[in-house]
């Protein structure tokens, strides 16, 4: 089946396109009323991603209000360590907690590592769904958490401003550390493949905490499994984006991984990027986020500053260098979309 706007499929496969695409990661999210609306409706956000219905509904929220290029499936990448066994909850101010975070063998032996995918049929229900819904306007991407990441937060419990638990333990017992990457590597990779099989067109994986290991240790706790996922996919031929915040220092290693496309951070110079990946692959980004909290005027020139540093060849997904903040102003993303497919 054709999808209509293929753009940032064309992209990531290295075609021309006569205007530059857009999505927003975490498009579908609290800045939007309409959301924040059925959230309250519904009680709690983890039944929203559990509800294939309310799913689908919440990630053609911003489609229907925005001239975007991608949907993204609305879940969450906490919903894979869930489906593990690990109980989770979202709290208003504290963000997700796993109530028996994961601190030795144990722990590690009661998760459920090998028949997860019956406890997510939701999220392939919702894929499905999703995209009946669209009807092949644009296409859907779909998502994980990458071991790393997921990793970060099940053995810390949560959010954290220092990850002391998981780093401590990088130091302490790397054996059980790397038996978990391992353990999530075949999952994510399995989780992926099953998101393309239900109708995903595009799979994106958030290493959102790549940037806190030390820089000797990204590949060997981050990267490498990341790259293996990132065969899997390529074998298949599936396209694919690794979106790995604040490891601007390693993005010539995370070239060599082979992804689709890689998503930059705002805080990554695009001319400097653009050097070391010499159009070899799709780049997706990297506006500041905060800049949607501003005005039309400054969003406008920041855009045109951005693109203006894109050479025409490179192969560029406009985006966001991290996801949209629940104080973005709704109008401003109508501009940001406006300006981008404008620009000439
Ligand atoms: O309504 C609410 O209060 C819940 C807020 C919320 C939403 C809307 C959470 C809790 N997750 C999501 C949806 C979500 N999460 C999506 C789909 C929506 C879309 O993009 O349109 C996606 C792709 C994610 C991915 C995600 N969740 C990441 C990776 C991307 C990133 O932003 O770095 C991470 C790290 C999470 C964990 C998570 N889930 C929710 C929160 C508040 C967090 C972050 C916690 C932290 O700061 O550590």
């Amino acid at each position: 089946m054709t999808i209509q706007n293929d753009s940032v499929i064309r992209v990531l496969q290295g075609k021309p396109v006569t205007k530059t695409p857009i999505w927003i990661m975490r498009q579908a999210g609290r800045y939007l009323p309409e959301y924040r609306q059925l959230r309250k409706e519904t009680g709690s956000f983890l039944s929203l991603c559990k509800s294939p219905e309310l799913a689908c509904q919440t990630t053609l929220m911003p489609i229907d209000r925005y001239d975007l290029d991608a949907a993204i499936i609305f879940s969450d990448i906490l919903v894979v360590p869930e489906a593990m066994g690990m109980e989770l909850r979202f709290e208003e101010k504290t963000g997700p907690i796993f109530s028996n975070p994961i601190r030795n063998e144990n722990e590690l032996k009661k998760l459920n590592v090998n028949q997860i995918f019956d406890s997510l049929t939701y999220v392939f229900e919702a894929i499905e769904l999703t995209k009946k819904e669209l009807n092949n306007r644009i296409p859907l991407i779909g998502f994980s958490g990458s071991p790393w990441t997921l990793a970060c937060y099940m053995i810390e419990g949560g959010t954290s401003k220092n990850f002391e638990t998981v780093l401590k333990m990088m130091y302490c017992n790397p054996t059980l550390l790397l038996n978990i990457l391992d353990d999530l590597t075949k999952i994510v990779t399995d989780y992926l493949i099953l998101q393309q099989k239900h109708g995903a067109d595009i799979l994106m994986i958030f290493d959102t905490w790549g940037g806190i290991l030390p820089f000797q240790n990204f590949n060997y706790f981050s990267l490498q499994f990341n790259k293996r996922i990132i065969d899997n996919l390529n074998q298949k031929g599936i396209l694919n984006i690794i979106f790995s915040k604040h490891t601007f220092n390693h993005l010539p290693n995370i070239l060599k991984s082979n992804p689709s496309g890689i998503g930059l951070d705002w805080t990554v110079s695009v001319e400097e990027a653009q050097k070391i990946i010499k159009n070899k692959v799709a780049i997706q980004g990297n506006l500041d986020p905060t800049i949607l909290l501003t005005n039309e005027k400054t969003i406008q020139l920041e855009v045109k500053k951005l693109l203006g540093k894109i050479n025409h060849r490179t192969r560029h997904i406009f985006n966001l260098g991290h996801g949209i903040t629940p104080s973005a102003k709704p109008e401003n993303v109508e501009v940001l979309i406006e300006t981008v497919h404008n620009y000439r």
